[in-house]
């Protein structure tokens, strides 16, 4: 047997019950096995035994007290990954799905997105499965409160750096941020999002869904075409599909779908993203209510926004959401390009057949990473103690992704694979990694 499926079936040996993780496991070693074959270092030096290992797996107990005076109580998890090319770093998810199998597929796949950025970042991922959804503000405080003040014993400005992901967002950081400061008496960026009266930076809220924007226009040229006129269905109406929305819009694409875990909305006029925002950002409301702005627009509790035709699709909503049929679908209907807003949002076998049908595929680690590469940025402004600009923030973000593209297409290319991005992302992410494992020793 070869190395890599020797590695991958002890994966899946030592870590019963974590399908997601083997998922993203078998999907990066699987695709880098041209370069491990070309390097018998990386065997010699267990680099791919190593990497599948976290540095550590913190779990712990996080009681709070609800407004009815009842204790609940919940599971926090923080797993540090890899730490070969900077501190760890990597979001926070809180959603009642959460267990460590998902917080290590998010771990895991976070060391490749953040070399990929070539900024300074390890690879973390961490959250709970507490369910912010119907909570009073006091509730997500004390929950806050509870997780960060276990949590904090391990993080730190140059130890490790949380951020949002499912569930948290600007709230959610600002009650970490003030628990984190309270306990240990420091001012310093150990957590990125952070409202701008206390350290955030400009654009960072928009980053990933406009980064991920960025990448699709630069594969789009690179292929002889653009965003503009083109029909986009979007999954998801969270941080990362609404700005990925508004940037798309603005390049001169329609969009037309948004979808919750309730249902979807199809608006064939172009979705009006201030109604979605009014919902979503200020009534922490359900999708649902959009037919109240737009009477014309559909509203679907069945199917999914993935039978609508489109032009390019940006799954944006969570792992798993697009299937083999919906592939198949997508396929039919024609589409150009499919780009990953979510981690891991395609199945392995629905990402094969868009590959083998010429469809340019963009996974989330490559599409998405703007959102870590701008929480980079603000850990460099936290560092130097100034702010930038929007637009200066904005175009580190455009170039960030462009050279994400160019990577991730060379390395395509340099394995004979043109437009296989999945090859092309892990190789140029992996092999920064493994070379700065190499030169550390066999820690
Ligand atoms: P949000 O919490 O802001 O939004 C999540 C959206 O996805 C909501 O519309 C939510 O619907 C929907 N959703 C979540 N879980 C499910 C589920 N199990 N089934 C159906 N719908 C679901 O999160 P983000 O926008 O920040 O994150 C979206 C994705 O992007 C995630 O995969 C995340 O890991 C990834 N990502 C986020 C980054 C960031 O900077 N925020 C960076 C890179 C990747 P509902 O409101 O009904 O729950
Ligand atoms: O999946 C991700 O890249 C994020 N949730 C953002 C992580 C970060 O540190 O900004």
């Amino acid at each position: 047997m070869s190395y890599v499926s020797d590695v991958l079936n002890a994966v899946i040996a030592k870590n019963p019950a974590q399908p997601e993780f083997h998922q993203a496991a078998k999907e990066v070693l699987e695709s880098i096995a041209c370069v491990v074959e070309d390097n018998p270092k990386y065997k010699k030096n267990a680099i791919l035994e190593r990497i599948v290992e976290p540095d550590r797996q913190i779990m712990f107990r996080v009681p709070w007290v609800d407004d009815g005076g009842n204790i609940r109580v919940n599971r926090g998890f923080r797993v540090q990954f890899n730490n070969a090319i900077g501190p760890y770093k990597g979001g926070l998810r809180l959603h009642p799905s959460v267990n460590l199998g998902i917080i290590k597929f998010l771990g895991f796949e976070q060391i490749f997105k953040n070399s990929l950025t070539g900024l300074p970042i390890g690879g973390a991922k961490g959250g709970s499965d507490f369910d912010p959804k119907g909570k009073s503000d006091n509730e997500v405080f004390r929950f806050c409160q509870s997780f960060m003040s276990e949590l904090f014993k391990y993080i730190g400005a140059d130890t490790d750096v949380p951020a949002g992901d499912i569930g948290t967002g600007g709230r959610e950081i600002g009650y970490m941020y003030g628990t984190y400061k309270k306990l240990t008496g420091l001012y310093e960026g150990v957590l990125t999002g952070k409202g701008l009266t206390y350290g955030g930076s400009l654009a960072r809220t928009e980053a990933t869904g406009y980064g991920l924007v960025y990448l699709t226009e630069e594969m789009l040229k690179n292929a002889g075409k653009s965003l503009a006129g083109m029909t986009v269905t979007v999954s998801g109406s969270g941080n990362v599909a609404i700005y990925a929305v508004q940037k798309a819009t603005e390049l001169g694409a329609k969009v037309v779908t948004m979808s919750d875990s309730n249902g979807w909305i199809y608006d064939k006029n172009g979705i009006d993203l201030k109604a979605v925002k009014e919902i979503k950002e200020v009534n922490r409301g359900r999708l649902s209510d959009y037919a109240k702005y737009r009477p014309d627009a559909e509203y679907h509790t069945t199917g999914s926004v993935w039978s609508v035709k489109c032009d390019i699709a940006f799954p944006c909503a969570t792992q798993n959401e697009l299937n083999l049929s919906d592939a198949a679908t997508l396929v039919k209907n024609k589409v150009l390009a499919v780009a990953e807003g979510a981690n891991m949002p395609t199945y392995p076998d629905a990402a094969d057949y868009l590959i083998e049908k010429g469809v340019l595929y963009a996974p989330g680690k490559a599409a998405n990473a703007g959102g870590v590469a701008t929480s980079a940025l603000e850990m460099s402004q936290n560092s130097q103690r100034l702010s930038w600009t929007f637009a200066e923030v904005d175009a580190k973000l455009k170039n960030i992704m462009i050279n994400i593209f160019g990577q991730m297409n060379e390395n395509a290319e340099r394995y004979g694979k043109k437009n296989n991005f999945v090859l092309g992302a892990n190789v140029a992410g992996f092999i920064k990694v493994a070379e700065a494992m190499l030169a550390q020793g066999p820690q």
